[in-house]
This record gives structure tokens, C-alpha cells and sequence, in this order.
């Protein structure tokens, strides 16, 4: 590579948010996929940033390119022959790689190294590996070996030092900032990615993160290993910016990708920047967020969510077994509060969609659907998702397995939870995965999808917007056998893009199997919105369905501790509620003793309003011209 720009030729910075593979070997990629890549989103303005600012001086300057392949096929003969046009610089920056996308990350990058273009990868497989592993993994050290560089930690403060070094020709093989989390308040240049990106996915939808870090300890979880435990976040100010940008290009629903935006630390801030923004700037913004199963115990944080236009909620729930989620250092998650928190969301009118894990130490078969049963029956809860729980690299899990040397899987491409990865001390790997494969089944029933759409009307949830939501949850496994947050609008496969090891299939086969395919799942899809609308239009014509009533969304009482099986099914659930009773100061049949009772403030603090809680429920919050997105 030339160490200085030759007269015309400019730096050629490619960046490419890869896909990874399905289980046949070819590229998961769609017409128009989920959502735009916040990682691809954050590395873009970085580049763009440095681009405007001429860091490589005004005799190079820097063309940002920017792809995401789950929508875009990826051509490494196009890209190396555009960067040898323009001089030989360039570098190709493949982004927000997670485990999954290791092996196709690099499988892009071969053909580019073999064409002498400087690659990197940078994400969250690479900076996992190194926070928690005492020795870099042969698939890291084979894509080293290839010549590509590696990038661990986040771009904020590193991006400009790899174009120098990229530019002289000279990148090193490895950039590890993982000791040093940078601060995200005021930069410069926050997440930001055209509309053409927006128009290549589902929805009117951005996404950007307002924060990093957590301070939970779950033992399962990548990201507090990778943004650390310390809350850093965006100020209110660049929040604004973010969504001003947006707003401008006509784009004004965000999913927040905060793992838990309840404990920013900021949120209140920013949410009260959002409530601006829409009540006094009359800015028509949406948002979908994430958090955990104690924020409806945050003074406010539920009542400014609804004004602050948050209309969809993720929420790690995890598992409903006590002895399970203390196994997993889930502390934090107490079944007691479940119905609290989903309550106080229905009574808002926002959606809820929580994430379920199955293959802690005490699941089987067996209690994996008769837990699931009881979700259906007294949890309040709109969408379930379902992960395999898989030792990722970067928890606490992955490097307590590596350690023993515990059997896992040594092929990353099939770390996307939706495989079994390792082994369970009570199911056999064939058990574990079709307990995974038919929980959506069991969740997602013809009288269970009925209900959902009953108590979501009764509790003033606009249904119509639900509606396409719910298919998109309870269709993805079914029709297409991936996970509905990789589900995407058709599905796009070319014969060449298949894994490297795997045979190139003949135009015959291939071409036939790929319409049969098409074929099949039209008629499926058609088949389940069919059945959706059916259900939409019952409910709409039931002049009494105002008024549905059923356990789930029956408030609170002290009384459920002792009938509901979700505290009484077994050992670990009663003792959890003895426990939470004794901390709260109430006796085992659930009176209080405490001043709190006398008081009339609710043990988590709150001071209680006297609203009928009944009557809330039924408050209807219209929440009209929703786009037909399956997240925000
Ligand atoms: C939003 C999100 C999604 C979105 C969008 C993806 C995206 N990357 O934007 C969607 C819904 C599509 C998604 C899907 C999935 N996700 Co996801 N997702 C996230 C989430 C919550 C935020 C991502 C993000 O914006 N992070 C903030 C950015 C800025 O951080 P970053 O990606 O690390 O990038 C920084 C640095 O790494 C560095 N960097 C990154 N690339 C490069 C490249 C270069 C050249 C350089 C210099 C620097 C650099 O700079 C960046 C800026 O600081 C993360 C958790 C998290 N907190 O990151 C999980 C996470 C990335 N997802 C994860 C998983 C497992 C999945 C799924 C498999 C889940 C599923 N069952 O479907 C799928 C797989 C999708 C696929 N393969 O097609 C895991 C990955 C763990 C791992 N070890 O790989 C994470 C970490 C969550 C977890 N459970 O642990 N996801
Ligand atoms: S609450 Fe979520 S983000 Fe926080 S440690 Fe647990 S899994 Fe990770």
C-alpha cells in the first residue's frame, strides 16, 4: 500500500456490518431486514467525521462507504477493485461483528487479503474474547494469521489512529482498547446512517444507543465484560441531535439499544428532553427500549416512558424459575415483581416483549412447557422470545467452561441462541433443541394468540399495531426456522455466497429448492395473517371485549402468593416469596406489620394513588399511525 495519495486517488474506507449463515451454509440476507445497525451506525459518523475533518490532509482525502449485508450483497472482487483504482488505499473496516458473524466476517475477508486490501474487525466477539479469555482463540488467531487486523473495544477514541495507520500502510495486528471505555456524552460525531439504510429495512426505523454498560452481574451476559458495569451516556443534548438528524430525513421511530436503559443513569434527563420534544416542539417521535424487571420501581420511569412516546418495551425475564435465575447471578429478577411490572406497563398502554431462556441448570422438557403454561396464564405479557441459553464468548459463562475445558461447539456460526452450543446437566442436546423449537408452539397457540389480543384491547392497546408485531414473533420460527430478530421481508440467497469449505451446488438443485421455498412460505405467512386478522376482527366485533377480565390481568393482590402457581409450583418459587415478604415486612399470610401498611405506600416506596387499578387498565391510549414494524 502507498504511504501517500497519488495525484486524483482518494482513501476508499469501507465499512461492512456482515450477516452470518444459515444452517444449509448461505448468507442470511433479505430484501428489507429487521432494523439499521447501530454498531454500523456509530463507526459510519465516526469515519464520516474524520473524512470531513480531512485527517489524512487535502491530498487524501477519504471516501466513507458503508453496508449492511443482511440487506445488501457484499461483492470483496468489487471492493478490492475499487480501492486498487483508487491507489491501493483503503481499508475495509467489517463491523459489529458478533460470534455468529466471526466465520463470515472471515470469509469476506479472504478474498480481500488475497487481493492485498487491508481488512479489520472490530464487535463484540473479538472484544469479548480479550476482556475475558487469557489466550486469543484459534479462529481469531487464524484471521490474524490471514493478515487481518484486529480491532477490540469501541472506535470512539481509536478510529482515527487505524485510518493513519491504515493509510501509512501499517496497521497493526491488533488494537486493544478494552481497558479504556471511552466517554459518549458530547462527541462529535454520534450514531448516525442515511435514510437509503432506513429504506433497506422494515419500518420507518433507526436505532441508536443513548448508553453503554450495566451494572447487573448476570453470568450469561457479554456486555457488562465489554461496556463494563459503569453507566456512560449520551447527553441529553446529543440525544436531541440524534433524533433532530433523523427527524430531518424523515425518519422519527428509534429503537434505543441500551441493554437496559432503566439504569442509565441518565434516563430521566433524556426522557424529559424526549417529552419536549414531542409535547412542546410537537416532534411525532416513537421509541422502543429495553430493560429490566425492576424499572416500574423507578420513581416515574414508567409515566414518563409513555410520554416520552415509548411504545414498545423488551424486557429480560429470563426465567420464571428462582432457583434458576439465582444460578445465572439473575439476582435482580424477582418473580414477585413480574406481574407488578407487566401491570404497570399494560396500564400505560405500551407493549411488552420479553425474552425467555431455556436451558438453566433445573430446565427440562417437561418444566420448560409446564413454565410456559403458567406464563400464559398469569403473566400480562404481549410477546415472547425465546433463547437457547449459549455460553457467549465474553460472559462469565464462556470463560467458566473454557477454563474446565468444558465441551462447547468450536463453530461460532452457531452462537446465535438459537443453537445448542454445549452440554446441559438434565437434557440431551436433541431434548434442549426441540424444547427450544417447540416452546413458540406452545407459547404462540391459536387460543393464547386470541388472548394476547383480548387483554392487550381491554387494556387500551391500539390491537391493529399489535397485530403485525405478534406475527412477526410467533411466525419467524415456523415459516423461516431463524429467530424473529433475524427475520427479514423475502429472503434473498445467491449460490455463490456459501460458506468456504462448502460445495458450490448445482444451478438445478439450488434454483429449485430456492422457489420451492418461496413458495411454501408465502402460503404459510399468508395462511397465519390470515388467521391474525380473523382473530383482530373477532375481538374488534365484541361488544363486551372492553371489559375482559382474566387472571392475568386480574392487579395485584397479597392473596396471589398463595394460589398462583407461579409462586407455589415448587420449592424454590415459595421460598422466593417468603423471602420478598420478609424483606417487604409482611408476615407469611401477607399482611403488613410494618408503618409502610399504615401509611398506605406500597413496599417498593411508591406512594400509591388510590386509582382503581381495574379502572387504569381500562383507560384506552390510542396510539394511532404506527408503523408496520416488528420493533418500534
Ligand atoms: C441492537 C442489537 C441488535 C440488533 C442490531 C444489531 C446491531 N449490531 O446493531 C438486532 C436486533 C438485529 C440484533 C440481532 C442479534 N443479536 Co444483537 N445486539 C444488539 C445490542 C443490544 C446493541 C448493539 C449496539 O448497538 N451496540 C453498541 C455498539 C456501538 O457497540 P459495538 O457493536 O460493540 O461497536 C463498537 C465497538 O465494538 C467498535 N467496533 C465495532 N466494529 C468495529 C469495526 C472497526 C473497524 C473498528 C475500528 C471498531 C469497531 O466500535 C463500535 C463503536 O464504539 C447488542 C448488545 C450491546 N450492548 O452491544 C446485542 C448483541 C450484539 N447481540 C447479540 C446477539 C447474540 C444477537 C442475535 C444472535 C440474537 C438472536 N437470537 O437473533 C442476533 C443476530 C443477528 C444476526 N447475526 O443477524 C449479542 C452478541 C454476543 C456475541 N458474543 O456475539 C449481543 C452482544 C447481546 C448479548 N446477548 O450478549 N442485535
Ligand atoms: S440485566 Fe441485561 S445487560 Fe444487565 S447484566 Fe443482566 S443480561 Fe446483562
Amino acid at each position: 500500500m502507498g504511504k501517500t495519495g497519488t495525484s486524483g486517488s482518494r482513501f476508499q474506507l469501507i465499512l461492512i456490518k456482515p450477516s452470518h449463515y444459515d444452517n444449509d451454509g448461505y448468507v442470511v440476507q433479505w430484501l428489507r431486514s429487521t432494523m439499521p445497525s447501530n454498531s454500523l451506525a456509530a463507526v459510519y459518523s465516526l469515519a464520516l467525521g474524520a473524512a470531513e475533518r480531512q485527517l489524512l490532509g487535502p491530498d487524501l482525502p477519504i471516501d466513507v462507504m458503508a453496508m449492511d449485508e443482511t440487506n445488501t450483497r457484499v461483492r470483496p472482487r468489487e471492493i478490492a477493485r475499487r480501492i486498487a483504482e483508487n491507489g491501493g488505499h483503503g481499508l475495509v473496516g467489517i463491523v459489529g461483528v458478533q460470534s455468529n458473524e466471526f466465520p463470515r466476517a472471515v470469509d469476506i475477508a479472504r478474498p480481500l487479503r488475497a487481493a492485498g486490501v487491508q481488512v479489520m474487525i472490530g464487535g463484540f466477539h473479538v472484544s469479548g474474547c480479550l476482556s475475558m479469555l487469557k489466550e486469543l482463540p484459534n479462529d481469531i488467531k487464524e484471521a490474524q494469521a490471514l493478515g487481518v487486523s484486529i480491532y477490540a473495544g469501541e472506535a470512539e477514541e481509536g478510529l482515527d489512529e487505524v485510518i493513519l495507520d491504515a493509510a501509512r500502510g501499517k496497521l497493526r495486528p491488533l488494537y486493544d482498547h478494552m481497558k479504556h471505555l471511552p466517554d459518549i456524552g458530547d462527541i462529535a460525531a454520534p450514531p448516525f446512517l442515511p435514510v437509503d439504510f432506513v429504506r433497506r429495512t422494515i419500518g420507518n426505523v433507526t436505532s441508536f444507543d443513548a448508553g453503554r454498560g450495566c451494572p447487573f452481574q448476570c453470568s450469561f451476559c457479554t456486555i457488562i465484560n465489554v461496556q463494563g458495569r459503569k453507566s456512560r451516556y449520551r447527553s441529553p443534548n446529543s440525544v436531541e441531535q440524534i433524533i433532530r438528524l433523523n427527524y430531518g430525513q424523515g425518519v422519527n421511530r428509534f429503537f434505543i439499544t441500551d441493554d437496559n436503559f432503566a439504569r442509565n443513569k441518565d434516563w430521566e434527563a433524556i426522557y424529559d428532553r424526549l417529552i419536549k420534544l414531542r409535547e412542546e416542539d410537537g416532534l411525532d417521535i416513537r421509541f422502543c427500549i429495553q430493560v429490566d424487571t425492576l424499572c416500574h420501581r423507578i420513581p416515574n420511569f414508567i409515566d414518563k416512558s409513555r410520554r416520552a412516546g415509548v411504545t414498545r418495551v423488551f424486557i429480560g425475564l429470563e426465567n420464571i424459575n428462582p432457583a434458576n435465575l439465582i444460578a445465572a447471578k439473575k439476582r435482580q429478577n424477582k418473580i414477585t415483581e413480574y406481574r407488578k411490572m407487566l401491570l404497570e406497563w399494560k396500564r400505560v398502554g405500551i407493549m411488552t416483549y420479553a425474552g425467555y431462556i431455556l436451558g438453566f441448570e433445573n430446565d427440562t422438557p417437561e418444566s420448560i412447557k409446564h413454565d410456559l403454561e403458567i406464563i400464559k396464564k398469569e403473566l400480562p405479557l404481549d410477546m415472547l422470545e425465546f433463547f437457547i441459553l449459549t455460553p457467549l464468548p465474553g460472559s462469565e459463562d464462556h470463560k467458566v467452561l473454557w477454563e474446565k475445558g468444558v465441551w462447547m461447539d468450536p463453530d461460532m456460526n452457531k452462537y446465535d441462541v438459537e443453537h445448542v452450543v454445549t452440554v446441559h446437566p438434565k437434557m440431551s442436546a436433541a431434548e434442549w433443541k426441540e424444547a427450544y423449537r417447540t416452546a413458540w408452539g406452545h407459547y404462540y397457540t391459536d387460543d393464547h394468540l386470541e388472548t394476547i389480543v383480548r387483554r392487550a384491547y381491554a387494556s387500551g392497546i391500539n390491537i391493529r399495531s399489535l397485530m403485525p408485531v405478534l406475527f412477526w414473533f410467533s411466525s419467524a420460527v415456523p415459516v423461516e426456522n431463524l429467530h424473529p430478530l433475524q427475520w427479514g421481508i423475502f429472503r434473498v440467497k445467491y449460490r455463490h455466497d456459501r460458506r468456504s469449505g462448502l460445495p458450490l451446488e448445482s444451478p438445478l438443485l439450488f434454483y429449485s429448492r430456492y422457489a420451492a421455498d418461496i413458495v411454501r412460505k408465502i402460503a404459510l405467512v399468508a395462511r397465519r395473517w390470515r388467521h391474525l386478522k380473523r382473530i383482530v376482527r373477532k375481538v374488534e366485533a365484541d361488544p363486551h371485549a372492553k371489559l375482559y377480565r382474566d387472571e392475568a390481568l386480574t392487579p395485584v393482590t397479597e392473596e396471589d402468593s398463595e394460589h398462583m402457581e407461579l409462586y407455589t409450583q415448587n420449592a424454590a418459587a415459595r421460598s422466593a416469596v417468603e423471602r420478598e415478604l420478609r424483606v417487604a415486612g409482611k408476615s407469611a399470610n401477607g399482611h403488613r406489620h410494618t408503618a409502610e401498611a399504615a401509611s398506605g405506600r406500597a413496599g417498593n416506596g411508591h406512594q400509591t394513588d388510590g386509582r382503581d387499578a381495574a379502572h387504569a387498565l381500562l383507560e384506552p391510549h390510542s396510539d394511532h399511525s404506527e408503523p408496520i414494524s416488528p420493533i418500534v
